[in-house]
């Protein structure tokens, strides 16, 4: 299990008004081990301990967050842990949708002490080497990094049409209906500074499955939140197999539907501070 988060209360006072800009002049990098990457879990024992291997050798913790998968994978987690501290796992009974799955290794991760929390699929579509590219974004001043395929040098090369299809027409109706300016408001490969997170309270999202990711992008950039797109390029899994669903897809087309609804006619949107 993890250590301990460390004390921050005796850190050394620095007069506001006299001291530079130190976030400015020199930016402070956030040490491997403040990060946590959460990685949810159905059905990945092929991945697991690859996966894992990728985010240790960059120093940063992991959290499995695992739903009862029948194929093994919190078996394999458990070992994970009992091998290496910087590996947790939270076990979930069933499978209750990535959106429930990530609102509980939120909560888990900000206990442990994690100052960047890191979203990112098992299956190697996300690939680890960029997660230094995220959380540089973070230390360079923005609250959210998103890996995103939409801007310059991001791209989803091997994804069959009717996936790039999906996932475009997916963003540019989230982006009419609810006036988001991210370009790849579904990703769900992120860096999120904690006291974003503690603002953006992911446990009262309404979405269950991938609509999270939309959720979230939302309330950060309704919240004036500094959201930084990176591109990365996104691979289809070549090992197990996926959990996107019709109904997963309905979800999210109907949850999107309501808040556009909701936010011209209605309450002006779903405030994060309620
Ligand atoms: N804990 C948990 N993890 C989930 C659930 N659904 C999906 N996942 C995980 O979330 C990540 C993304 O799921 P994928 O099946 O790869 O979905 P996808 O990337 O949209 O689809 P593909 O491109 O076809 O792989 C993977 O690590 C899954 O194991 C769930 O209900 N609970
Ligand atoms: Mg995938």
């Amino acid at each position: 299990m993890f250590k301990a988060p460390s004390d921050s209360s005796d850190s050394p006072g620095i007069e506001p008004q006299h001291a530079p800009r130190l976030a400015e002049a020199n930016p402070i990098m956030t040490a491997a081990d403040d990060v946590i990457v959460i990685v949810p879990t159905y059905n990945e024992a092929e991945n697991l301990e690859a996966i894992a291997a990728a985010v240790r050798a960059h120093g940063y913790r992991l959290l499995v967050v695992d739903d009862g998968s029948p194929d093994g994978t919190g078996e394999i987690a458990d070992e994970l842990v009992s091998t290496d501290d910087g590996i947790a796992v939270l076990h979930r009974e069933s499978k209750a949708g990535l959106g429930k799955a990530y609102a509980a290794g939120f909560a888990r991760a900000l206990e442990l002490g994690g100052e960047v929390l890191c979203e990112m699929d098992a299956d190697f579509s996300h690939d680890p080497a960029d997660l230094p590219r995220l959380i540089a974004a973070i230390d360079e001043g923005a609250d959210l990094a998103i890996g995103s395929r939409y801007v310059p040098g991001g791209g989803a090369d091997d994804w069959p049409w009717h996936r790039k299809a999906i996932s475009s027409g997916g963003n540019r109706y989230a982006s009419l209906m609810l006036g988001i300016k991210v370009k790849d408001a579904t990703a769900g490969f992120r860096a999120f500074r904690a006291d974003a997170i503690r603002r953006l309270k992911p446990e009262t999202c309404d979405a269950s499955g991938y609509a999270f990711q939309v959720e979230m992008a939302w309330r950060a950039s309704e919240a004036g939140l500094k959201i930084t797109e990176v591109p990365i390029r996104f691979r289809d899994r070549e090992a197990g197999t996926s959990k996107m669903s019709s109904s997963i897809a309905i979800e999210a087309m109907a949850l999107v539907t309501r808040w556009g609804w909701q936010r011209r006619f209605g309450r002006s949107s779903r405030s994060v501070d309620q």
